[in-house]
């Protein structure tokens, strides 16, 4: 086995709007994967199991205009069930601990500084079985900066932490009462001042659908969906912290830190992005080569990915280059297995981001002590049979 660039496709350098329209139009990009040729033949996971929600990413069917996923292809996760929004009657309110609160329309978000980003948008659950494996798209938001509007009303120093409520509502029982809620994530001072976090209200170029959040949803690149507040209606500036399901009791990670003999149990809020890889799919070409293709994400930026066939040594993975994605977005990999012998194979990625994270195994500590399924970054083996 070798593993070794591929015939480097043209670079073109095209704006993320083009880009957009490019995937509108069906045209290629520079990015992606490459389109496998007639009489190639996709090779199934033996180990891959049924879509368990429905409506996820396909891995297997990406094609090479696919570094933005086109929305139509991208998961929903709605917890309260889908809010409908009606545009004339909504306004997103700035209230509680700020000197000028605010009360703003769509069309007067719209005038504000427009920005867009390039980001991967992963539910904290993704990963965690081999039916749950296409809750993750790579999306390009526009909206306006938050930080440009938390500082326009004026954070009182009182505050610790800004709560993003959305218009869905459901009720919830609390120790045995039952209580309406809205759905809600928190985001601290510092956190929510970071200059890349949108007020986001087009999606790929287009206003986000109903089931995205329309009219507005929080952007923010490098964490988990969950912080992602869809139909938002409401940030609220807090001296206290927010307590409610999604911030203290769904979506918190319960793990193990061995200290000597010790385990240390501790709970955390899940937050940004775990380094991340997995092998989208394996093509065998008509010379009897094998195209392994993959993607990589984590909360900053990709360093490089590697690839393991059976008990074989760790290979270098060629990744697109560097400069075209950008932080906050997945990096697309290949590999190809020049003399593949028949029979079972088991084959596995690993990524490390620049940061020096390293994607652990299955049985790493950092895995085998997470006793909750968010989160799950392991590395994950398919099986096939050539
Ligand atoms: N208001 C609201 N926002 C929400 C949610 C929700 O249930 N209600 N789900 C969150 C979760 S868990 C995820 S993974 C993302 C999913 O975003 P999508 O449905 O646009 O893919 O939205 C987040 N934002
Ligand atoms: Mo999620």
């Amino acid at each position: 086995m070798n593993c070794q660039p591929m015939t480097r496709r043209q670079i073109v350098r095209i704006s993320v709007g083009a880009m957009a329209a490019a995937i509108a139009s069906g045209a290629a990009t520079a990015f992606g994967f490459a389109e496998p040729a007639d009489g190639d033949e996709l090779i199934p996971f033996l180990n891959r199991q049924p879509d368990t929600r429905g409506g996820q990413l396909q891995w297997e069917k990406l094609s090479p205009d696919q570094w933005l996923t086109p929305t139509r292809t991208v998961y929903h996760v709605s917890h309260y069930g889908v809010a409908k929004v009606d545009e004339a009657g909504w306004k997103l309110n700035v209230s509680g601990l700020v000197d000028k609160p605010l009360s703003l329309t769509l069309d007067e978000i719209r005038k504000r500084p427009r920005r867009q980003a390039t980001a991967t948008l992963e539910c904290g659950g993704n990963g965690n079985n081999a039916g749950f494996m296409g809750a993750v798209g790579n999306c390009t938001w526009t909206g306006t900066p938050l930080a440009l509007l938390l500082k326009e009303c004026g954070i009182k120093p009182s505050a610790i932490e800004a709560a993003f409520w959305g218009a869905d509502r459901k009720v919830e029982k609390i120790r045995n009462m039952d209580f309406e809620q809205n759905f809600a994530r928190t985001l601290s001072i510092p956190e929510a001042m970071r200059p890349d976090i949108l007020l986001c209200y087009e999606m790929n170029g287009e206003p986000l659908t109903q089931g995205h959040g329309f009219p507005l949803r929080l952007v923010v690149p490098g964490w988990y969906g969950i912080a992602w507040v869809k139909w938002l209606q409401n940030i609220e500036l807090r001296d206290r912290r927010l307590m409610t399901k999604y911030i203290a009791r769904e979506y918190v990670t319960i793990y193990g830190e061995k200290q000597g003999e010790q385990v240390v149990w501790k709970e955390r809020s899940v937050g940004p992005l775990n380094v991340k890889s997995l092998v989208a799919r394996v093509i065998r070409r008509r010379d009897g080569s094998l195209l392994v293709n993959g993607a990589a994400w984590t909360q900053g930026r990709i360093r490089a990915v590697e690839l393991k066939i059976d008990d074989g040594p760790w290979l270098p993975a060629k990744l697109e280059p560097q400069e075209d994605h950008p932080e906050h977005t997945w990096a697309m990999w290949t590999c190809e297995w020049k003399d593949p012998r028949p029979g079972e194979h088991t084959i596995v990625s690993r990524a490390f981001d620049e940061q020096g994270r390293l994607q652990p195994a299955a049985d790493d500590p950092e895995i085998s002590l997470k006793k909750t399924y968010w989160e799950a970054n392991q590395q994950w083996p398919w099986k096939i049979r050539l």
